[in-house]
């Protein structure tokens, strides 16, 4: 049997374990990336391992999301960041320069080689053809140190794409599609692979839209072929030296196959509040819309405002809708400054924001009170924009465009012949905001410089014996890390500060939750499917491990998550029989007796309620490595501890 893309890169970057779909493997990383939310931490976490400079062919900080600088934080940390990537030997890409996936797609990715990142749409590199895994800062620390990254081998989904997208249908659709079939929780333990003749109708920027929101399938990561297509980017990137051809072998063959006939689409909305809520455009056209958002690793490339730019030419923006545009990345807005496209989205009465995530993680422009906001990003889950009566609704450019000049809901079909926008052959190169790694001289004199906002790293403790303990909490299904550590302008510029930032966990589903937790000297969680999905960030297991949390007991989990509660030593359990779940209240008092020696030797777990008198049995899916990692308290202190790298 011939390989596909998935097997090929993971076969020649394999350290340990077998290709066998759901056994532990270990994979070599060749690049990282962070951002500022989640960088802090994950460098605070590289000089805590002691290793004087990274050992990956390439590293990457940037400064992307806490971009709103209403005090010091946010600006402290950036330069924490950029003396700390000069002391380490990693490029710095600094606030302005672009959203990590952008110019990452821009600047950095190779197809064949493996990105791991601490972000969740880190896979948006897959759309040139690169292994790129989301994970926690943990993580890419352990990486950034030269460690391999492990994960379960996932299965293989061909993604097989016919036919050619019609007018106004867009590479947005192909991907809400996708989540419409298979839902939130329909990657888990997968790699979505894209083949068939419809690949070739794809620029490499519509394919990185796919990939990067394969991350809300919850997907490891997505792929595509590197063809023509690839290599005509990276040309006109002027790296077209890096580009290799890579494809499927013709008898490859794949674990699951879904067909997406490109021609039958039509355009797609994600309604409130999850990705996979999705409808066609025209079911729910004539909705009055107060806000519109264009931008976000998803959509913010130069083709695509391109687009936005000619479908606004000469007209206005409805009154009764504010409309805000981020370009991507600098390279986006430099180019769309200098052929005048960004005049024609001024004049039309767009207010124009910076290169960054932006309103993505509620970082401005939260929508108004019960507002229909129509955003061309990636997650719309409640509370995320920084209005919790707010209706956030995903779709793509062109129905954003087309809905912000009606001022309701609008088929972009219905506007009129689609316009043609011409295929870029060559970027505007200019990486003065990009700063490369200093030679060992030179960052030998580096000093880091800590502002008072960055505090010192709490380190989790390991898993006794017998735990009893309160449950704190009871949710249900597909609870987002944005419902357990909430994003937006007042919490995100407390990612470097764990006590700070803990007083906000799961204060969007109850506000008493970190008060109780203090009280009670921490608990236990219970959550029902996908519990985790969503973000990458660690803080959603580290601020609750600081507040005491030590076990989570779930239906299921979502990955990222799952290994970001290993990394801070708290207990992930599922239920054997789901129906269980219904047995536990809040405020119930569990006791779990034996938990080591019943782990160690892989029999489930017994819990007993003992306010309701009954045993319930749990069970976990964590391979030797990762019990050790439980044993010792969390990955830091298993990585130093036994020198594991
Ligand atoms: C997000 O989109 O939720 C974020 C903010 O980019 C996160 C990372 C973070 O929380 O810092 C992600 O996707 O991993
Ligand atoms: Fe930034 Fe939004 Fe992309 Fe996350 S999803 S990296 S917040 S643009």
């Amino acid at each position: 049997m011939g390989l596909n893309i998935t097997r090929k890169i993971i076969k020649s970057h394999l350290i340990s374990g077998e290709m066998k779909a759901g056994e532990e493997i270990a994979i070599k990383i060749d690049q990282t990336l962070t951002q500022d939310a989640t960088g802090t931490m994950a460098y605070l976490q590289f000089e805590a391992l002691g290793i004087p400079k990274v050992k990956t062919e390439l590293s990457v900080s940037y400064a992307d999301h806490n971009m709103l600088q209403s005090s010091f934080e946010n600006a402290d940390d950036h330069r924490f960041l950029q003396t700390a990537a000069a002391k380490y030997g990693i490029y710095f890409s600094k606030p302005g320069n672009g959203i990590c996936h952008q110019v990452h797609l821009e600047r950095f990715a190779v197809p064949g080689k493996t990105l791991l990142g601490s972000d969740s749409h880190t896979p948006t590199a897959g759309g040139l053809g690169m292994l790129a895994i989301g994970a926690g800062g943990l993580d890419v620390a352990v990486a950034m140190g030269g460690g391999p990254f492990y994960l379960k081998m996932p299965k293989v989904v061909l993604v097989k794409l016919s036919g050619k997208l019609n007018p106004w249908v867009t590479s947005k659709d192909v991907i809400l599609e996708l989540l419409r079939r298979l839902t939130v929780k329909g990657g888990t333990g997968k790699i979505m692979e894209y083949g068939g003749d419809g690949v070739k109708t794809l620029s490499a920027t519509e394919r990185a839209t796919i990939t990067n929101m394969g991350a809300e399938l919850g997907a490891t990561t997505s792929i595509f072929p590197s063809d023509e297509n690839t290599k005509r980017y990276m040309i006109a990137q002027k790296r077209g030296e890096d580009w290799i051809p890579l494809e499927a072998e013709p008898d490859a063959e794949c674990d699951e196959i879904v067909e997406i006939n490109l021609s039958e689409l039509e355009p797609l909305i994600a309604k409130p509040h999850n990705p996979d809520n999705v409808s066609m455009v025209k079911d729910i056209a004539g909705l009055k819309v107060q806000q519109v958002c264009v931008g976000s690793c998803t959509n913010s490339s130069y083709m695509e405002l391109m687009t936005v730019a000619a479908m606004l030419k000469g007209k206005s923006v409805h009154p009764d809708v504010s409309m805000v545009v981020s370009p991507g990345s600098k390279q986006v807005l430099e180019m769309i400054a200098k052929n005048d496209a960004l005049t024609d989205i001024i004049k039309a009465g767009a207010r124009i924001l910076e290169s960054a995530c932006g309103p993505c993680i509620g970082m401005g422009q939260a929508p108004e009170t019960n507002a229909i906001s129509l955003r061309t990003f990636n997650r719309n889950f409640e509370g995320r924009s920084g209005t919790i009566s707010a209706n956030v609704y995903l779709c793509s450019p062109e129905t954003a465009v087309a809905s912000a000049l009606a001022g309701v809901i609008t088929d972009p079909r219905d506007v009129g012949e689609r316009i043609e926008i011409e295929m870029y052959e060559k970027f505007c190169i200019n990486d003065n905001m990009i700063i490369p790694p200093l030679g060992d001289r030179e960052r030998a004199k580096v000093e880091i410089i800590r502002g008072p906002n960055i505090k010192p790293l709490p380190i989790g403790k390991e898993i006794s014996e017998v735990y009893s303990g309160e449950v704190l909490l009871k949710v249900s299904n597909n609870i987002s890390t944005d419902h357990i550590m909430p994003a937006g302008a007042k919490i995100l510029p407390l990612r470097s500060n764990i006590p700070a930032i803990s007083e906000y966990v799961f204060s969007m589903v109850d506000s008493d939750f970190s008060k109780r937790a203090k009280e009670k000297g921490g608990g236990i969680v219970i959550g029902g499917e996908n519990y985790g999905q969503g973000s990458s960030r660690e803080h959603a297991a580290l601020a609750p491990m600081y507040l005491g949390l030590k076990v989570v007991i779930v239906k299921s989990f979502a990955r990222i998550h799952l290994a970001n509660l290993i990394n801070f030593g708290i207990l992930p359990l599922s239920f054997s029989n789901v129906d269980d779940y219904d047995k536990i209240d809040q405020g119930d008092q569990l006791e779990f007796s034996d938990l080591k020696k019943h782990i160690k030797i892989g029999e489930p777990v017994v819990l007993k309620n003992k306010t309701k008198n009954i045993e319930i049995l749990c069970n976990y899916t964590l391979s030797e490595r990762q019990k050790n990692i439980l044993f010792a308290g969390g990955l830091l202190q298993f990585t130093k501890g036994a020198k594991n790298l």
